[in-house]
């Protein structure tokens, strides 16, 4: 597969929260890190996200009395699933995992910053419509097809697929270069939508041949 001046690199939340030892690991977060590695060089372009919540922010279900994590909730803007205090502002678990070495990537783009709704996706929060601005940066820089690694598999990169979709973007996810949490289904839930919705799945071993 040929990588073009178009083409961008988006590393999806690889923080330390979500590798083992973090507040919210996913088994084997740390193992995205090396295909990761392997398929950078690849690219003239490359974005981080970061996800960047401020304490008792409202996906985490110390947040709600007597609500423990995992627990789903009715929120203005629709169903909530709550998660464990995780990728606090300034924190530790918020940081990049210190193995992860792309000092070319162009762009951080943080998350998840606002109290009252939680940001899955690169492109909107959770309510859908509301946009973090990832969706005019690529236009204006004319990057317009993404691909996608990083964690979790079924939540924040599954969610920016499928936006990425919806805003007509050719778009691919690396399989081998992701991790899920697999809550409830999740996995079986995204692989259907992609699917549906035309993103396309690759292993990591296709972009280095
Ligand atoms: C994520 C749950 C909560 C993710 C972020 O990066 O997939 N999942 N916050
Ligand atoms: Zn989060």
């Amino acid at each position: 597969m040929q990588i073009t001046s178009q083409d961008v690199l988006i590393v999806i939340d690889v923080q330390n929260d979500f590798c083992p030892g973090g507040a919210l690991a996913v088994a084997h977060g740390d193992f995205v890190i090396p295909p990761i590695h392997q398929v950078a060089p690849h690219f003239q372009h490359i974005a981080f996200t970061q996800d960047w919540h401020p304490a008792n922010h409202s996906s985490f279900a110390s947040a709600h009395l007597g609500k423990t994590p995992y627990e789903q909730i009715d929120l203005p803007y629709g169903t909530q699933t709550l998660w464990p205090d995780h990728c606090v502002q300034g924190s530790r678990g918020a940081e990049f995992h210190p193995n992860l070495h792309l000092p070319q990537a162009e762009l951080i783009l943080r998350k998840g910053f606002r109290p009252q709704i939680d940001s899955y996706s690169a492109f909107f929060e959770n309510d859908r419509v509301t946009p973090t601005g990832l969706a005019g940066y690529l236009s204006e820089r004319n990057l317009n097809r993404i691909f996608l690694v990083g964690l979790a598999y079924d939540f924040c990169v599954g969610y920016s697929a499928l936006d990425a979709r919806r805003l007509g973007l050719e778009t691919i996810v690396i399989r081998d270069a992701c991790r899920a949490i697999d809550l409830s289904g999740s996995v079986a839930a995204i692989e259907a939508a992609f699917a549906q919705e035309g993103v396309t799945l690759i292993e990591s071993a296709r972009l280095l041949a």
